[in-house]
């Protein structure tokens, strides 16, 4: 959000963050939640988990543990969303710190496919990937706005009142 890299670990509980950026060549804005990673503030998850529009799922490819459990937060976000799929992204942080990996690479990517998500490296410390999960989120939530849509587009057949007006 700010561009800089902060060293410490500071457990988030809920940040909320807004950013202006252009999706399409169209000017839009961003709400943007960071969420907690620790059990013992996820009393909130059902409830973002209603109102997200899009996720990114978030583990350390230093740290099996979190990796583990990716399938668990995706399985709930289904659940609470009552859908087969939703737009969401499966990034790899800490890519920077190659010595201490406990995922491959092939594994993220495994994992993905399972999912049926896209699947990315990135690291928050050398800034590599960082937009481009964000905007390759962003394309999946434009896309699943667009078929849902047309999905619920009224019959012209069936509602003839309904058709668009002519300009
Ligand atoms: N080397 C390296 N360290 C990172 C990277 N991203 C985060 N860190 C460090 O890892 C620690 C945890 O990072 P956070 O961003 O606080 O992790 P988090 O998942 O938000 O943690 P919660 O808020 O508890 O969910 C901090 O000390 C960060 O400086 C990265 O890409 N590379
Ligand atoms: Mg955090």
């Amino acid at each position: 959000m700010q561009s800089y890299f902060v060293t410490d670990y500071d457990p988030t509980i809920e940040d909320s963050y807004t950013k202006q950026c252009v999706i399409d060549e169209r000017p839009a804005r961003l709400d943007i939640l960071d969420t907690a990673g620790q059990e013992e503030f996820g009393a909130m998850r059902e409830q973002y988990m209603r109102t997200g529009e899009g996720f990114l799922l978030v583990f350390s490819v230093t740290d099996r543990g979190s990796f583990e459990e990716i399938y668990k937060f995706q399985r709930q976000i289904l659940r609470v969303k009552d859908r087969d799929e939703f737009p969401m992204i499966l990034v790899g942080n800490k890519a920077d710190l190659e010595l201490q990996r406990q995922v491959t690479q092939e594994e993220g990517q495994q994992l993905a496919r399972q999912l049926k998500v896209t699947y990315m490296e990135a690291s928050a410390k050398i800034r590599m990937n960082v937009d481009q999960a964000f905007h390759e989120l962003l394309n999946n939530c434009v896309k699943q706005v667009t078929k849902t849509w047309s999905q619920h587009q009224p019959n012209p057949e069936i509602y003839p009142t309904m058709r668009p007006l002519s300009v």
